[in-house]
């Protein structure tokens, strides 16, 4: 296990000019012949990379290369002496059928896929595998016509063309790309067509491909990308590049999908969306995740980056794309409000634990291990930064400025930075890259004095970060600051954006009465934690603040001290007792509903578990639970009345509507039917179960069903998975609402569940959604007899024989072990040890399972 570091970076020795492939596809020998242009770049030995591959034949400049010119290892081929100019020739052999890591050249479903970002060409060929080996690509592939009818790569298609049962077409791709952006598809699937135009007049075929039978789901995925195209356009003036643009789906893929030039390649999850089979989170997800891969065509395949550190510089900038884009389809508020709640919910407890790292991490053993949330959700958030501390105008100036700089080249951070400071000369902006470099949430404080002789207002604001492995000691970091001071009314005296980059400092307002509140950091403006605010301040802020993202915000932080404070009663051995104060806070919620209901619907969900946990010394999940329950249940009673009506009201959205009021409404009536079945009335949620074709309204049923062990779970479950047994990506939530259930029974049945005849480990959605989801299910997971971990320790150790990168990613679950009572560490952390004992283990499980053991 060799740790790969930054500041190791040296450039290519050779580059590639021009890549000739030739596939001769065969599900278990597949020969790939690959002819390279080279030249040299820079002092060295030519090493191309290379895993399981059989080498047939080499040749340099057309002749055969005897043994001793050429080494090869397991880590690829060594060429010993090399002119600066020459043409390297290699046929190799591989299998495809048993590449069950779902990286490199695979068989899934009805034929042929590949996926090379991060490492995968290697797997296909010798080829300097790294971003900034940037060549032009021809490929022909040849296989069965019959079984592989369909035949995809990157670029345009030059020719086609079948002999004896077995068919064949040329692919060109004239952009110079990296080798993790190459794709071939070869396999039985029926398109879904369109086009485009873009604004300059380019024509564009737009297909999607999937199985037969599926065809009928695309309609969504084809009108997103037709909207992001657009939409590319209209904000940044980034027009699509080529003639063709083709998605493929394949049900077995290891991550959401890839941004392949040319040819997107997505796991079905994100393309496939009906109302009868898809959620209206599906519904918004396979929008985000169409937008997010074309918006990579320029940030990503355009620019692409010099080295995996750079993955941010594509991840964290692509994110704050499609999270504008998704901002501009729907309401902005809530788009933010779900932003920051995954962000807290996922970044911040890994910036809080031993798998912290930074967004420009300094070091990996295995990098499939670093497509985290701090990669691309916190990347987004600095990205967003700079547009705050810019404004929009400044902002779309540095873009056009990176992209014209960079365009068709490997950039790094700092090119990034470059070409922003170049838009705003006047101002001094190098603070912003410690975000880059430092791990860890800064927490900040404010504290505000009024003078009333000179009329003036003063807030001092100081920020800390903890220490996180590897960096003991913090700077401050450059932060802007949205504030608004309201008057007693919640009108606003002012708003405004502050620049905070000291460990303390002190902001003056002059001329101002004093305000009745501060609200800080408004829309989330800098990913930090603010702490010390009081309860009466938030429960101001929650029923007048303007900014709609701090109205949320102030309930979430109210709610989170009323939780925590029982949770501590609870412990005490005390009766519950609901807080009057997040009674009436709810109940106000319920009474705005008209004024926004998917906004609403945000506001009534509490905090979740797993965030009354981060505020926790030592967590108690059990306590949690039973007080987040008890609340949720006395909430429900209390407020039965306003609960119903609200409930009637929002259920007359038509099913097949998927516009934002209607998600709106559905949102709202489910979030009233969720405190109905949480006050013991499941009867609405049954019958709810029984009358709807809208997959929304039965999962949002079906999930407070599952949640009470009885006939009517078990006769509900049972009937949908009859239903959709043959429906993957259904089945797959009927798998995820078992493991997320709050029923006393729930570690059993996921148990139960791992044997069930549908549960499959080579399929990445399947273990998600039964494995990740339970081991996201806090109270059920953290389990005091250690059932749970052992669980999860289990299938870490079966999947990292065959899929290394998602039983990495499953470790994860283990790491906040410090965070627990004494037993439940001691349980977690010999799961820990259990999976580093296991020989022959991968580096990627390797990695985190060590990372997360400290
Ligand atoms: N750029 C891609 C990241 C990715 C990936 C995709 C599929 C399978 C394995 C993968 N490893 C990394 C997807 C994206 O962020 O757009
Ligand atoms: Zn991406």
């Amino acid at each position: 296990h060799i740790p790969v570091n930054l500041a190791d970076y040296t450039p290519p020795v050779f580059q590639v000019e021009t890549v000739e492939l030739e596939f001769d596809l065969h599900p278990a020998a597949t020969l790939v012949r690959s002819r390279l242009r080279l030249h040299r770049h820079a002092a060295g030995q030519l090493h191309l990379n290379g895993r399981k591959l059989k080498l047939r034949e080499i040749l340099l400049d057309g002749e055969p290369l005897g043994d001793n010119l050429y080494s090869l290892d397991p880590s690829g081929l060594t060429v010993f002496e090399v002119p600066d100019e020459f043409t390297l020739e290699t046929l190799v052999e591989i299998n495809p059928a048993e590449n069950t890591e779902l990286s490199g050249l695979y068989m899934s479903g009805s034929g042929f896929f590949t996926q090379c970002e991060p490492e995968g060409f290697r797997k296909i060929t010798f080829f300097p595998d790294r971003p900034d080996v940037m060549a032009r690509y021809r490929v022909r592939m040849s296989a069965d016509a019959k079984r592989f009818p369909v035949l995809l790569s990157n670029g345009n298609k030059l020719a086609e063309g079948e002999e004896y049962g077995r068919h064949w077409a040329e692919w060109e791709d004239p952009h110079p790309k990296p080798s993790y952006l190459f794709a071939l598809v070869a396999a039985d699937l029926v398109a879904v067509k369109d086009e485009f135009t873009t604004r300059s007049g380019r024509h564009v075929d737009l297909g999607i491909w999937v199985e037969r039978g599926d065809e009928t789901r695309c309609g969504h995925a084809m009108a997103s990308l037709k909207r992001a195209m657009l939409w590319d356009e209209d904000t940044f003036g980034l027009e699509y590049d080529l003639d063709v643009f083709n998605i493929a789906a394949v049900s077995d893929f290891n991550a959401g999908a890839m941004e392949n030039k040319g040819l997107n390649i997505f796991n079905t999850a994100y393309v496939l969306a009906s109302s009868a089979t898809a959620t209206d989170t599906d519904f918004q997800n396979v929008e985000r995740v169409i937008a997010h891969e074309y918006f990579h065509n320029w940030t990503g395949d355009r620019v692409t980056c010099r080295d995996w550190f750079q993955l941010s510089l594509k991840e964290g900038l692509t994110v704050f794309r499609d999270q504008e884009y998704m901002a501009d389809q729907f309401s902005a508020a809530v788009k933010r409000i779900a932003d920051v709640r995954l962000l807290r919910a996922t970044q911040f407890r890994d910036d809080a634990g031993p798998l912290a790292h930074p967004v420009r991490p300094a070091s990996y053993l295995e990098i499939n291990n670093f497509y985290t949330t701090t990669i691309y959700e916190k990347g987004a958030e600095v990205v967003r930064m700079y547009r705050t501390l810019m404004g929009r105008e400044a902002f779309r100036h540095g873009m056009e400025i990176y992209i014209r700089d960079n365009d068709n080249s490997a950039a790094t951070v700092e090119d990034f930075f470059n070409a922003m400071q170049a838009a705003v000369p006047e101002h001094n902006i190098w603070q912003i890259m410690r975000w880059y470099e430092q791990a860890g949430t800064p927490e900040v404080t404010a504290e505000e004095t009024y003078d009333p002789a000179s009329r003036s207002f003063t807030l001092t604001l100081r920020q800390t970060t903890k220490p996180t492995p590897g960096q003991d000691e913090k700077h401050p970091f450059l932060m802007p600051v949205a504030i608004g001071l309201l008057d007693a009314e919640g009108r606003d005296l002012l708003s405004e954006t502050l620049l905070f980059h000291k460990a303390e400092q002190s902001f003056v307002f002059a001329d101002i009465d004093q305000p009745a509140a501060v609200s800080l950091f408004r829309g989330f403006s800098a990913p930090i934690k603010l702490k010390g605010q009081s309860r009466e301040r938030l429960a101001f802020l929650a029923a007048k603040d303007t900014d709609l993202f701090n109205r949320w915000d102030a309930l979430q932080q109210y709610a989170t001290a009323v939780l925590l404070e029982a949770v501590a009663a609870h412990q005490d051995g005390q009766v519950f007792r609901l807080d009057d104060g997040l009674l009436e806070a709810i109940a106000a919620t319920l009474r705005e509903a008209p004024r926004d209901p998917a906004f609403t619907a945000e506001a009534l969900l509490l905090p979740a578990e797993s965030l009354l946990a981060d505020e926790m010394g030592v967590v108690d999940p059990d306590a949690i639970h039973a007080v987040r329950e008890a609340t949720r249940a006395a909430l429900g009673e209390a407020l039965r009345d306003r609960l119903n009506s609200t409930y009637w009201e929002y259920g007359k959205v038509d099913p097949a509507d998927h516009s934002g009021p209607a998600m709106g409404a559905r949102a709202l009536k489910n979030a009233t039917l969720a405190y109905l079945a949480a006050s013991g009335d499941a009867s609405r949620a049954w019958e709810q179960f029984n009358n709807t074709g809208n997959m929304t309204d039965r999962l949002a049923a079906l999930t407070q069903l599952a949640d009470l062990p009885g006939e009517k779970r078990d006769t509900a479950l049972t009937s949908f998975y009859e239903t959709w047994r043959n429906t993957p990506l259904v089945l797959d939530k009927w798998f995820s609402v078992q493991a997320r259930a709050n029923a006393a029974d729930t570690l059993e049945r996921v148990q139960a569940l791992t044997r069930h005849e549908a549960f499959e480990l080579r399929n990445p959605n399947r273990v998600r959604s039964l494995i990740g989801a339970f081991s996201a299910n806090q109270a059920k997971f953290h389990n005091a007899s250690g059932a749970g971990y052992r669980l999860l320790g289990d299938m870490v150790l079966r999947l990292d024989e065959t899929n290394p990168q998602i039983a990495a990613r499953l470790v994860s679950g283990l790491s906040s072990w410090r965070r627990f009572d004494t037993a439940r560490q001691d349980l977690m952390r010999a799961e820990l040890e259990r999976i580093l004992a296991r020989e022959g283990l991968s580096s990627n499980t390797y990695e985190m399972a060590s990372k997360a053991l400290g």
